[in-house]
């Protein structure tokens, strides 16, 4: 396999926003995380993805680009950007922006002009279609209700398949992919590392427009029902990377839900349209057509064989991106920890077992402190469009108001959006002001200045890890040898070996607040790393403690 620059970096995600404030206004921004880099750089990551900064209303957190050209003056500057670059750069860092290009917001001059003149040429930037023929399909949009708005002050409709405020841009239209890719390159001759490719699978719809199957009693049907039929979205996908992204050896993760069975290596493969793409198959598990109130919750066995399952599938093919979080999910911890056990020891279970997969590892920010997911006192309090709708949802289906709540808690894309919990002090040291969204009021036993004093916290275990992986002597087993899962049918365990020609590691957690024996292929070699204080073993009998996770050589 030809070796890439990328293959051995560790990730981590910034949802600026909610980051590091540095002026006091509430509002996470650049040069907050230029401040940070230092802990960053301590932490051992290299790559940093950055949630979207560019101009933008927020109507989805900057995930509805007005002006992509320009920061937000909320985050700052285009200096302050050039600064970021630059600082990351000196200190042997390389930065990914979050590429929105499904769709732009209904303040980019683009939808202005179209709205102005729709037979324009602008008019084609856009899916639009005449109001007197009805709505061209029944989809619903991610964020509720149908697609298909009122273009205002015009007699069309236009296709959204996020917000209102996000319409979705024309990809069959080459004058919009120019655009697109000119704007890849404008941004990648500043000298970014690349890219993380947002909603990237929507790009391509099944045309003509048409209806399918009705999903719930409001008569629409999931996007994800379109995505079944739609067919090519390869040739747009290889052409972006030929105009772009391989002129600069760039790294592209996609945010890919809904492939088809056989286009692994299409996507990743060594001649795929990205480097890499997440792995989602923890994240959809238990998901109900009927929205988040129906979802099946997630068990430690169904966690391990998502992960196996994942793993299989891009055996020979190419690299998955690996998380437990990101800024759209709740918190890994909360999601895949059984309630009432979220222990320090088995944050770091979890977190150990997921960056040690084949694969590329992601953290996503404060998940090194084991941040949790928060307490909504009311659904008043919450942000995040995507939980405004599904509790309507849920009160539709005939949940009271508090089931409800209860309901979407969960499952919130604001448990992620929480500030990051820096230190003590007021607002959890992220900002001298009132912060944008309220922060999670467990700050005072979960925070970084805590646990960087503290030699057995989550943070000092996630730097051990990350060294770990790091290690001279097993980097590339832990980069390119095999994952093979074992005691695989031992309930309450997830393990598996790393396996090159120079290497045999185990990596092994008890996924479960008991303690539980395990009788080894081969007696075990050197301990690498332990979230406990000692192993009890007899021969090739290990003796773990609740929570325990081990990597040894074997
Ligand atoms: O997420 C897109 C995405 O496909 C899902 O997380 C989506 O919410 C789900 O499929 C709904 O059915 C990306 C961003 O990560 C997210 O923050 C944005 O809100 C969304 O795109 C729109 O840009
Ligand atoms: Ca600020």
């Amino acid at each position: 396999m030809e070796r890439k620059w990328w293959h051995d970096k560790v990730f981590y995600q910034i949802y600026p926003k909610s980051f590091y404030d540095s002026n006091g206004d509430g509002i996470g921004d650049l040069q907050g995380i230029i401040q940070k880099l230092d802990y960053l750089k301590d932490l051992g990551v290299d790559v940093l993805w950055l949630s979207p900064i560019y101009q933008s209303p927020l109507a989805d957190q900057g995930y509805d680009i007005s002006d992509y050209y320009a920061i937000d003056p909320r985050f700052g500057t285009m200096e302050d950007m050039d600064e970021l670059i630059a600082e990351a750069k000196k200190r042997g860092m390389y930065l990914l922006m979050d590429l929105v290009v499904n769709h732009c917001s209904d303040e980019h001059p683009w939808f202005e002009a179209a709205k102005k003149d729709p037979d324009g040429p602008y008019g084609d930037f856009f899916y639009l279609a005449d109001k007197k023929d009805g709505r061209p399909s029944n989809w619903r949009s991610c964020f509720g209700g149908s697609v298909w708005d009122p273009l205002p002050g015009t007699d069309k409709l236009y296709l959204h398949i996020f917000h209102r405020k996000q319409p979705d841009l024309n990809w069959e239209n080459p004058r919009v992919r120019r655009e697109i890719y000119k704007n890849i390159n404008w941004w990648l001759e500043k000298g970014l590392g690349g890219f993380r490719i947002d909603a990237i699978i929507n790009i391509k719809k099944p045309l003509p427009f048409c209806d399918y199957e009705p999903d719930r009693s409001d008569g629409l049907c999931s996007v994800s029902e379109m995505l079944k039929h739609a067919e090519g979205i390869g040739e747009f996908l290889g052409e972006m990377k030929r105009e772009t992204f391989a002129k600069y050896d760039a790294f592209t993760v996609g945010e890919v839900f809904n492939i088809k069975e056989d286009e692994m290596r299409d996507f990743i493969g060594p001649d795929g349209y990205f480097s890499s793409m997440f792995d989602f198959n923890e994240t959809i598990f238990g998901e109900s057509p009927n929205g988040w109130y129906d979802m099946k919750k997630i068990t430690g066995e169904d966690y391990k064989n998502c992960c196996f399952e994942a793993q299989e599938r891009a055996e020979g093919i190419g690299f998955l991106s690996n998380i437990i979080e990101n800024h759209d999910e709740p918190r890994g911890v909360s999601r895949y920890l059984p309630e009432g056990e979220h222990s320090p020891r088995a944050k770091k279970m979890l977190g150990g077992l997921n960056f040690l997969l084949k694969g590329l590892p992601f953290i996503y920010q404060g998940q090194e402190i084991g941040m949790e997911n928060t307490v909504f006192s009311s659904i008043d309090v919450v942000d995040d469009i995507s939980t405004l709708d599904q509790y309507q949802v849920a009160l539709d289906a005939g949940l009271s108001p508090e089931e409800a709540l209860k309901a979407v808690s969960a499952y919130s894309r604001d448990n992620a959006r929480t500030p990051v919990q820096w230190d003590a002090s007021p607002q959890a040291g992220f900002t001298s002001g009132t912060p944008w969204l309220s922060v999670n009021s467990n700050y005072r036993e979960i925070n970084v200045a805590a646990q960087e004093q503290d030699e057995t916290s989550v943070l000092s275990f996630y730097k051990k890890l990350i060294a770990l992986r790091k290690h001279p002597d097993y980097r590339d087993t832990f980069v390119y040898g095999r994952l093979i899962p074992c005691h695989r049918e031992q309930k309450h365990l997830m393990a598996y070996y790393r396996k090159d020609a120079q290497n045999t590691l185990l990596v092994i957690g008890n996924y479960q607040n008991r303690p539980q024996e395990v009788t080894l292929e081969n007696a075990p070699g050197t301990i690498l790393l332990n979230n406990c204080e000692r192993l009890a073993a007899d021969g090739k009998t290990l003796f773990l403690e609740p929570y325990q996770f081990l990597v040894m050589t074997i």
